[in-house]
């Protein structure tokens, strides 16, 4: 096919992509006991739609960046795994609205997830890279950490916060997605917890500002805000299929690449607006 251009894009993206989280009442959850613990309606039914949403990559670049204010503008903040906003506020903003955390975040060997209180503010959302294609029950048996284990324990502590799993149909259909629109053949794992936030907010808001996935002048190979550690694959991707996953969302934005440059902000629009 020819290359599409940024509007044929958001309307394939928005026609292929549909944003689910698992329900109560979906097989084969339905017949377990504690399948209570799960929200009665997915999370597009209980939240939303925002006018404006904000997603903060954790790019060291975000470092200095003094974006903190223009972030906390938004109606609503998607921020990843343990990003913390304690002690960064100026450069990351401090709302949250939603947490998107990968079931490694999750994992019991890292004791902090049940007990931190980085997970206590927002909406949380987990997901598990699962099987390609996968129904339900295959994944359920088969996931890469013990994400159902710990959505138990955390549910039963923190029995107010809203928490939602993501539908692992959600992974494959955007990695569909990604490598539908690239030359060459892609690495068969799921997209990164960015742009899967990306696309979470793309589907409840009406304009989506990314900040610092497409890195901006303050590009660095400092792979966290707020961690010293250096490893050029956190911005580039090893696992992740990330070199695409960026190349798609700049091939999306309806911003200035100027904006890209000073303020690593990309913006999109929301599914809501396309008149496809
Ligand atoms: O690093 P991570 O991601 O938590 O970052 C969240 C999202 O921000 C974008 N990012 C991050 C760093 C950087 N230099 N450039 C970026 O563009 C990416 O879109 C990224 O998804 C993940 O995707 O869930 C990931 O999680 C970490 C790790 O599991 C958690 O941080 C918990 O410690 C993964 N790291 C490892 O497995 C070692 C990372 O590969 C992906």
């Amino acid at each position: 096919h020819p290359k599409r251009s940024g509007p044929e894009l958001l309307c394939q993206m928005k026609d292929s992509v549909s944003i689910t989280t698992l329900t109560q009442e979906m097989e084969p959850f339905a017949h377990f006991p504690w399948a209570t613990l799960l929200p009665p309606r997915p999370l597009n039914m209980d939240i939303g739609a925002f006018k404006t949403c904000a997603v903060v990559s954790s790019a060291g670049s975000m470092k200095n960046s003094g974006l903190g204010k223009e972030i906390d503008a938004h109606d609503a903040v998607v921020r990843f795994n343990a990003a913390p906003t304690t002690g960064f506020e100026k450069d990351v903003g401090s709302k949250t609205t939603i947490r998107l955390i990968n079931s490694q975040v999750m994992a019991p060997e890292d004791h902090r997830f049940l007990s931190s209180s980085l997970y206590s503010t927002g909406i949380l959302v987990g997901w598990d890279p699962a099987p390609y294609s996968s129904d339900l029950s295959e994944w359920y048996n088969k996931t890469d950490y013990p994400i159902f284990l710990q959505y138990q324990r955390y549910r039963r502590l923190h029995p107010q916060q809203p928490f939602y799993i993501l539908h692992p149909r959600v992974e494959w259909q955007l990695w569909n997605q990604i490598q539908e629109n690239m030359a060459e053949p892609i690495q068969k794992n799921p997209p990164s917890s960015g742009l899967l936030g990306t696309v979470l907010m793309m589907s409840l808001c009406e304009v989506v500002h990314v900040y610092e996935f497409l890195p901006s002048r303050r590009k660095t190979e400092l792979c966290h805000y707020y961690q010293r550690f250096v490893d050029a694959a956190c911005t580039l991707g090893a696992y992740h299929p990330l070199l695409y996953e960026k190349n798609l969302v700049k091939r999306m934005n309806q911003g200035l690449d100027r904006d890209i440059y000073t303020h690593g902000r990309v913006t999109l629009p929301g599914f809501s607006t396309l008149n496809c």
